[in-house]
C-alpha cells in the first residue's frame, strides 16, 4: 500500500465509531437513545451529560411551547418517536384518552417514594399510573422594576394587561390559550376552568379589546428574552422562567396578581410506542434522586415536587415554594383541569377567534 492510499486517521476513527454504533443497532451506545420531548430550559445540561456517562444513553431533545402543541405533536405521527415526554396536569388526561401515553411500571422507577406526597394521586392521574412529578409553579407577570414604578402602580393586578386606563407599559401574553383565556377569566371573577358560555364570551371580548396593545403573543421564553431587551416592561409568564430572567436582571419582580392565576404540576410521562422504555424508566429514577430534584430545580427555578431533595435546596428556592403555598395565597389559584373534548374544542375556538384576529 502507498502512502496515498492510507487512509487518514479521522476517517479511520468515524469508520470505528459507525461501525460501533451499527454494532448497538444505532441506538447511539450500550444503553441505547432517549428521546425527549420537553419545554425548553427545562433541563441542567450537565445533569443530562452525568445521565448519559451513568447510563450510556444518549440524549436526545426536541421542544414545545404549550401542551397543544405537544398534544398535536404525538397525535399527528408523534407515536413511537419519544420515550419520555413532560406533560403538564391538564393534558395528560387527553393523552390517556387518546392512547397516546404508557402505564409506567413503577417497580423499576424506585425513587418514586422520594416525592411528596402531596403531589401524588392528584386528579389528573389519581393513581400516578401514567406520570411522575417532574416541576411545579405559578403564573403571573414578569415586571422591569427599572420601567414600572411598582412603589406607585399597583401592579398586583391582572389589571395592568387588561385594563387600558391602568397599563403600566409594552407587554407580551403567553401564546398558550388556556393561560391566557385563564388569565382573563381570573380577572373578571370567574373560574379558569369554566366551561359556562357566558363566562368564556366575556373572556373572548376582554381578550379581543385587549389585543391591539398586545406586543405579542410569545412563548414563554421569547417573552423572557423580550422583558431582558427591555422591549416589554411586563411579561405573562410562569415563575421560573422569570427567575431565569432575574438571575440576569435583579430588577425584574414577579408577581401573582390578587385576583388569582394557575398553580400547575408537569410530570414525566412516558408516549405510546417508546422506543426504549428501560432508558425511560431509568431517566425518571434519575431525575427523582434527592441531590438531582435540588439541582434540577437550582437550573430551572422551578419548584420540587421530590421532598427528598429539600435537604439539598438553596433557602431562597425553599422560601419560594413557601410563599406559593402560603393558605391566602393559595386560595386564589387553581389547577387547569382537563375539560373534556367538548371543553378543549370551546377554548379552542376561543383562542382562535383571538389569535387570528390578533395576528
Ligand atoms: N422553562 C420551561 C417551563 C415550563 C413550565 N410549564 C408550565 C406549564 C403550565 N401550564
Amino acid at each position: 500500500m502507498n502512502r496515498a492510499s492510507v487512509p487518514p486517521l479521522a476517517a479511520v476513527l468515524s469508520l470505528l465509531m459507525v461501525a460501533a454504533c451499527a454494532g448497538d443497532g444505532g441506538q447511539g451506545g450500550r444503553g441505547g437513545r432517549l428521546h425527549l420531548f420537553t419545554f425548553s430550559d427545562y433541563i441542567d445540561p450537565q445533569l443530562v451529560r452525568e445521565f448519559e456517562q451513568a447510563h450510556g444513553v444518549q440524549v436526545l431533545q426536541d421542544y414545545y411551547d404549550n401542551n397543544e402543541a405537544l398534544i398535536a405533536k404525538l397525535q399527528a405521527g408523534g407515536r413511537g418517536q419519544y420515550d419520555v415526554a413532560v406533560v403538564s396536569d391538564y393534558a395528560l388526561p387527553t393523552l390517556v384518552r387518546l392512547g397516546l401515553l404508557e402505564p409506567l411500571d413503577r417497580t423499576s422507577i424506585s425513587n418514586f417514594s422520594n416525592v411528596d406526597p402531596r403531589f401524588l394521586g392528584r386528579d389528573f392521574d389519581p393513581d400516578n399510573q401514567y406520570s411522575v412529578p417532574y416541576q411545579w409553579g405559578v403564573s403571573g407577570i414578569g415586571i422591569r422594576t427599572d420601567l414600572v414604578d411598582t412603589t406607585r402602580v399597583d401592579v398586583r393586578t391582572w389589571a395592568v394587561l387588561f385594563d387600558p386606563s391602568r397599563q403600566a407599559g409594552a407587554f407580551t401574553m403567553l401564546d398558550d390559550s388556556r393561560e391566557t383565556i385563564g388569565a382573563a377569566l381570573k380577572y373578571l371573577g370567574y373560574s379558569l376552568n369554566t366551561t359556562d358560555p357566558a363566562a368564556l364570551a366575556a373572556a373572548e371580548r376582554l381578550l379581543l379589546a385587549q389585543r391591539d396593545r398586545v406586543l405579542s403573543y410569545a412563548s414563554f421564553s421569547t417573552s423572557r428574552d423580550l422583558l431582558l431587551s427591555g422591549d416589554v416592561a411586563l411579561a405573562h409568564n410562569w415563575s421560573g422562567d422569570i427567575g431565569l430572567a432575574q438571575a440576569e436582571r435583579p430588577d425584574i419582580t414577579f408577581v401573582v396578581p390578587r385576583e388569582g392565576s394557575v398553580i400547575w404540576i408537569d410530570n414525566l410521562a412516558v408516549p405510546a410506542g417508546a422506543p426504549n422504555r428501560q432508558a425511560a424508566e431509568l431517566f425518571m429514577n434519575f431525575i427523582l434522586d434527592a441531590e438531582v430534584g435540588a439541582r434540577l430545580s437550582e437550573y430551572t427555578r422551578y419548584a420540587s415536587p421530590n421532598r427528598a431533595a429539600e435537604a439539598y435546596l438553596s433557602p431562597e428556592l425553599k422560601a419560594m415554594a413557601q410563599r406559593y403555598l402560603d393558605p391566602a395565597a393559595f386560595a386564589r389559584m387553581e389547577y387547569l383541569r382537563d375539560l373534556g373534548d367538548e371543553g378543549r374544542q370551546l377554548y379552542d375556538r376561543v383562542w382562535t377567534r383571538v389569535r387570528v384576529a390578533g395576528g
